[in-house]
């Protein structure tokens, strides 16, 4: 007698991974900013979401560090893409704050797929009404992994550009900024990074160095981090055959396992609690689906260490906390006044 046919999950077309809707409030929710008004020279940055989504239905719902398929007992959601609001850049950023707020509870864990870097200070905006920053944003850390700084204070007049992500996020206040993978710089980022106590920066040619490779002192920083963070990672802070579709890949970028070891150590941080993620600039690629899939796995290595933190107690619900409604009073017209 032969054991019965494994029943096939239902895979569901838009979603992440194809996971079918679960009832009740999610767990980790899936949110997409398909933005792009700043991208230097790729374009597509706006399809990129849409297709790591469709891309995601390739990735492995298994992984040993849970030692089961995802969702592993959680509700993984899939929310309705940003719809894009704003009749300009700044009422549009507006809008993406407006859209991820609701999501950073303490419950959720909120993974954005974007869009390009300019969405980053509209994703900082919406931390600060996380119970764990309340509004405090010099509780929270960013971490950066990227090809470019991000530090410029304009691009073509432009202070919200994607090349000035960093430099709007940390107009913030925040804690730290900590990036790896940066190798495209201007001066002014340069003299920024040599001079800022704020941001610590490890550059690509130093990770790459064979006398004397900086990776093992970038681990030891992410082991120190303490307090919330929020990790972005911006495509191409892999090198730029891993993901040549990108709005700007470049040469000599992060291995894939040096990502995905950035984001085991990061969220093993004993004192840090990743609070959310992102991985922006997303491009969809036409001969094959390389870039988009390279996203769809780094967003779901993310979504797995967040379910290791849950189920070890390192990740602790702190929706009860909540004081968006009570302390920190949300702006949503933050930018357009700015
Ligand atoms: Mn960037």
């Amino acid at each position: 007698m032969s054991l019965p046919a494994p029943v096939a999950e239902e895979f569901v077309e838009g979603n992440f991974l194809g996971l079918p809707e679960q009832g009740g409030s999610p767990d980790i929710v899936i949110l997409q900013v398909p933005y792009e008004l700043t991208t230097s020279y790729g374009q597509g940055t706006e399809l990129g979401p849409s297709a790591c989504i469709e891309a995601s239905g390739q990735v492995e719902l298994f992984d040993p560090l849970l030692g089961e398929d995802l969702p592993a007992g959680y509700k993984i959601k899939t929310a309705e893409p940003w719809n894009g609001e704003g009749g300009n850049l700044r009422k549009q950023l507006d809008g993406i704050s407006k859209y991820l707020v609701p999501w950073f509870d303490g419950h959720k864990f909120p993974v954005i797929l974007g869009g390009e870097h300019g969405i980053l200070p509209a994703i900082i905006n919406a931390a600060g009404g996380h119970p764990l920053v309340n509004g405090d944003f010099s509780q929270l850390t960013l971490v950066q992994i990227d090809a470019h700084a991000d530090l410029r204070q304009e691009l073509n007049g432009e202070p919200f550009s994607h090349a000035c992500a960093a430099s709007r996020a940390m107009d913030f206040g925040l804690k730290h900024l900590y990036q790896v993978g940066i190798r495209a710089f201007s001066k002014n980022e340069y003299e920024r990074i040599q001079s800022d106590d704020d941001v610590t920066t490890f550059f690509a040619s130093d990770i790459h160095s064979s006398s004397n490779s900086s990776w093992g002192r970038w681990i030891e920083t992410l082991a120190s981090i303490e307090g919330p963070v929020h990790l972005t990672i911006d495509i191409d802070g892999l090198d730029g055959s891993l993901v040549p579709a990108t709005g700007t890949p470049v040469p000599g970028g992060l291995t894939f396992w040096q990502i995905i070891e950035t984001i085991q150590e990061l969220f093993s941080a004993s004192k840090a609690t990743v609070i959310s993620m992102d991985v922006n600039e997303i491009v969809p690629q036409k001969d094959t689906p390389l870039t988009q899939f390279t996203a769809a796995m780094i967003a779901t290595k993310g979504i797995i260490h967040h379910i290791d933190n849950r189920r070890n107690g390192k990740w602790a619900d702190t929706s009860e906390d909540n004081d968006i409604q009570n302390n920190h009073v949300f702006d949503k017209n933050y930018f357009e006044k700015l």
